[in-house]
């Protein structure tokens, strides 16, 4: 490319091209340049939302001259690249971890301070971006951090949402959604106005003969919308590398109206038509391990994924090389059936376009795709009513029959007479009406499918995908366990633990490497390093005290044992299980004299989490909690032995200061719901320890810390069956302490009784699905054993110590050079 633009041209460009900031006066010059002449500010307005802005364009510009430098390395190296498609990157702050991941923070906090501000006030000024519900979108954004810090060729694509998920406020106790505009001022992307997709929907398909006899389809669309990438840059750690998340916005394809409609007078239907084509990328779905089967969402994932697979071909196509290459040069993971679309769409590309032959086309597309289901929850599993698929996408329809009659021939030769099997595993569920089963499709069309955790990679083989694995066999199937980055959760969340770590290990390599952790163990009987451990711990204790106290006015004890569940409100998380744990150790401290009172743990009992808005159940339980805290806060009885605080609207930054600061985390879910769980590594890689059942990654994170260090409860994955079955038919009396629990709601303690009856149903009548009974003696008893173990300081400062050592192989880097090595095949790209 380079010799076709004249010598005198490329030496000017050179002389005048960017140059990146590299110590405090440059970077001071950027930030008072973009306040003055970008934000039109001054000196004598700049205030700290102002300096914030500054300071982000200044970090902006940086990573973008690593971002040229990265596609531009990428392009020549000419290396196989992969496609990370996602519905939801959960992001939170952009400006602390980019400082951080490219070694700036320390000079350029020192020249904030000397433009007048503290940099923590300015990372403060920062919007969430909440482009997801939870885990999965957290895992996605993770996911970005390591392929970049690794030098891999990596891109995302999602969706550009107007509005991310919800805030929440508490309002007499209840959950209210509040919308997320979130783009007002958001210094990270780039709108790329010269790349466009046109998208079709609805319409019908043309069907004709060639001359040489061969039938051509042609989808004819009825409505077009326009996708309008917008780049965002992913910085990685102690690397150059930075590479490209592209999220697609919708908008009308004609231009901002209609002119046609605008000018005949027809004002109002020329918005309309706009309207609708933005609503598309309007707004994220806020449910969490729920599908609800609308027609927008559909629209929503095939606007992005037949986007991101006309600029996956695009990119492809300038190499000229041969149809058969694709696979060598691209590999795309589908995050979930979310994007389960584009295997449909690829195929619609190579036969209907580039006109290759349907065996020829799907042997690319199998080569191509790697699935990954994050669980089994059977409501989470997305189903498309056919009907509603027809009118949206018929011809994507026609080509999901076809590959389902290929598909059901070929099992039907290897299985013959077994009719139950091909009912079984077909793509399409002969329900009324009927419906297309993603995962099926997702599975068919993939050549790897994964899990998150050994345990979800092991029930999904056995349950949910049993035939599939007998079909394919087993080694289509595979573990990827998640991981977090290092970089977010440790050194960013926890500057000092960080440091400390440092000093002990004599540099920061451990963020690079994570199993370098390993070299803290033998300092774990260190009594200064133990006191140094164990003050970092109160020093984080102490900041959510005060934030807690800030925004609650409710005062907390630090020295009390800090105890934390924050994730999503689901049933099968079992948060109603820990509030009504709370209401059990309330009544026992209430029976309880004053002199064995003063032997008891003071414990704050905190939660947080979102509840989807059309979830009742999760919003009673978020009421329950507000509740007991309104009555146990206030008992003059109990003092500090026990207070129970709910955080509003928690997010990726709340996590942040969180994470650090627990003693105990909660990770509870019914054996076998959880498909891996995140928050339970961050909490434990920040030194604090988890109770928890044997379900997703407790169980490998107890392999790794050894049992000694988590507290594990409850009923295995195995027997949640018959448990089921027992309570169905009236077997299970109800634990006696469950049943004080519930009496004593149902006397009024926590007000009008009522409101708290679901609750209590889903306990009895239900047949208490998520075996909160059956489990809540060994989590009482569990927690008196975590009241214990609290009392020795030392011994708990040990086992954090050893615990974190140990934590090095759930680091995101370890899962992304897995994923990488036996799923895509793709090797790094070193840039300069
Ligand atoms: C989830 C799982 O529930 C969670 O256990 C897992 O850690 C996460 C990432 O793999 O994926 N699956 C899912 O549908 N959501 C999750 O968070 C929303």
């Amino acid at each position: 490319i380079e010799s076709s633009i004249p010598l005198a041209l490329r030496d000017l460009w050179k002389k005048f091209a960017a140059t990146e900031f590299s110590k405090k006066e440059e970077f001071q010059r950027e930030v008072v340049r973009h306040v003055e002449t970008t934000l039109a500010r001054s000196l004598y307005n700049c205030d700290e939302l102002a300096a914030y802005s500054g300071a982000a364009l200044a970090m902006r510009d940086k990573l973008i001259i690593d971002w040229n430098k990265t596609q531009q390395a990428h392009t020549l190296a000419d290396q196989k690249r992969v496609y990370y498609l996602s519905l939801e990157f959960l992001m939170g702050r952009t400006l602390d971890n980019a400082l951080l991941n490219r070694n700036v923070k320390e000079y350029a906090a020192e020249g904030i301070s000397e433009l007048g501000f503290r940099m923590e006030d300015l990372i403060d000024q920062e919007h969430d971006a909440a482009l997801g519900n939870g885990g999965l979108g957290r895992l996605a954004a993770c996911f970005l951090d390591s392929l970049a810090s690794l030098s891999y060729p990596a891109w995302g694509y999602g969706l550009r949402y107007r509005y991310g998920i919800f805030k929440q406020e508490i309002i007499d106790g209840y959950q209210v959604e509040v919308p997320d505009y979130w783009l007002d001022f958001n210094p990270w992307e780039f709108p790329r106005h010269d790349i466009t997709v046109d998208i079709m929907f609805y319409g019908y398909v043309r069907r004709y003969t060639e001359d040489d006899g061969s039938t051509v389809n042609i989808w004819e669309g009825g409505e077009v919308v326009q996708a309008l990438a917008y780049d965002v840059p992913i910085p990685g750690y102690g690397t150059s590398t930075t590479n490209n998340l592209r999220l697609w916005s919708s908008k009308p394809s004609t231009g901002e109206f209609d002119f046609q409609k605008f000018n005949s007078g027809d004002y109002e239907s020329s918005v309309r038509d706009q309207q609708r084509a933005e609503t598309i990328s309007a707004v994220l779905y806020p449910n969490d391990n729920i599908d609800v089967g609308k027609e927008l969402r559909l629209k929503q994932q095939y606007f992005w994924v037949a986007a991101s697979l006309y600029d996956i071909v695009r990119r492809f196509k300038k190499s000229h090389r041969a149809w058969t290459e694709f696979p060598h040069q691209v590999a795309i993971q589908l995050n979930d059936t979310h994007p389960t679309l584009a295997i449909v769409e690829l195929m619609r590309i190579l036969v209907d376009k580039e006109h290759l032959d349907w065996d020829t086309a799907w042997n690319i597309v199998t080569e191509t795709f790697g699935y990954t289901n994050h669980t089994v929850l059977p409501e989470a599993l997305e189903k498309w009513s056919v009907p509603l698929f027809q009118n949206l996408l018929p011809r994507h329809l026609q080509i999901i029959y076809d590959i389902n009659l290929f598909f059901l021939q070929s099992v039907e030769r290897r299985f013959p007479k077994d009719r139950e099997l091909l009912s079984r595993v077909s793509i399409i569920e002969e329900s009324n009406p009927q419906v297309i089963r993603m995962a099926y499709l997702a599975i068919i069309g993939s050549k790897k499918v994964n899990g998150v955790a050994e345990l979800h990679s092991d029930l999904i083989k056995t349950t949910i995908f049993k035939d599939f694995v007998n079909i394919f066999g087993p080694d289509k199937f595979t573990n990827v366990t998640n991981g977090v980055t290092p970089r977010r959760w440790l050194h960013q969340a926890n500057p000092q633990l960080s440091a400390l770590i440092k000093e002990k290990l004599g540099s920061y390599d451990f963020l690079k490497d994570l199993s370098l952790l390993g070299g803290l163990e033998k300092f774990a009987d260190d009594k200064n390093f133990q006191k140094e451990w164990m003050d970092i711990k109160f020093r984080n204790k102490q900041r959510l005290a005060k934030y807690i106290k800030d925004t609650t006015s409710i005062s907390v004890n630090p020295s009390a044992l800090f105890d934390i569940q924050v994730k999503r409100i689901h049933e099968y998380k079992r948060q109603q299980m820990n509030i009504f744990g709370v209401i059990s150790r309330y009544l026992s401290l209430k029976a309880m004299t004053k002199e064995e009172r003063a032997k008891q743990v003071p414990r704050v009992s905190i939660f947080g989490g979102k509840a989807a808005p059309g979830y009742w159940m999760a919003k009673t339980i978020i009421r329950l909690i507000t509740a007991v805290s309104e009555v146990v806060n206030n008992d003059a009885d109990i003092g500090d032995l026990l207070k129970v605080v709910f955080i509003e609207d928690y997010n990726v930054s709340k996590a942040e200061f969180l994470c650090p600061a627990s003693d105990l985390s909660e990770h509870i879910s019914t054996a076998g719901t959880e498909a891996s769980g995140t928050s339970n590594m961050k909490f434990v890689l920040n030194g604090g320890l988890i109770i928890g059942t044997c379900d997703g990654a407790n169980i490998e994170i107890t392999r790794e810390i050894g049992e000694e260090r988590i507290f594990l409860f409850g009923n295995l994955a195995e027997d949640v069956e018959d448990l089921r079955h027992a309570h169905r038919y009236g077997k299970t009396p109800m634990d006696p302490a469950l049943k004080e629990v519930c009496d004593e709601i149902q006397k009024g303690t926590f007000g009008e009784p009522g409101v708290f009856a679901g609750l209590i149903h889903a306990l009895t009548e239900g047949g208490d699905y998520y075996l909160v009974s059956d489990d809540f003696a060994s989590y009482l008893s569990t927690h008196k054993l975590v009241d214990e173990a609290f009392k020795d300081t030392a011994a708990w400062a040990h086992n954090t110590i050893v615990a974190v050592s140990r934590m090095g192989f759930f680091t995101s880097d370890r899962a992304i050079n897995e994923y990488a090595d036996e799923i895509w095949n793709i090797d790094p790209v070193k840039v300069d």
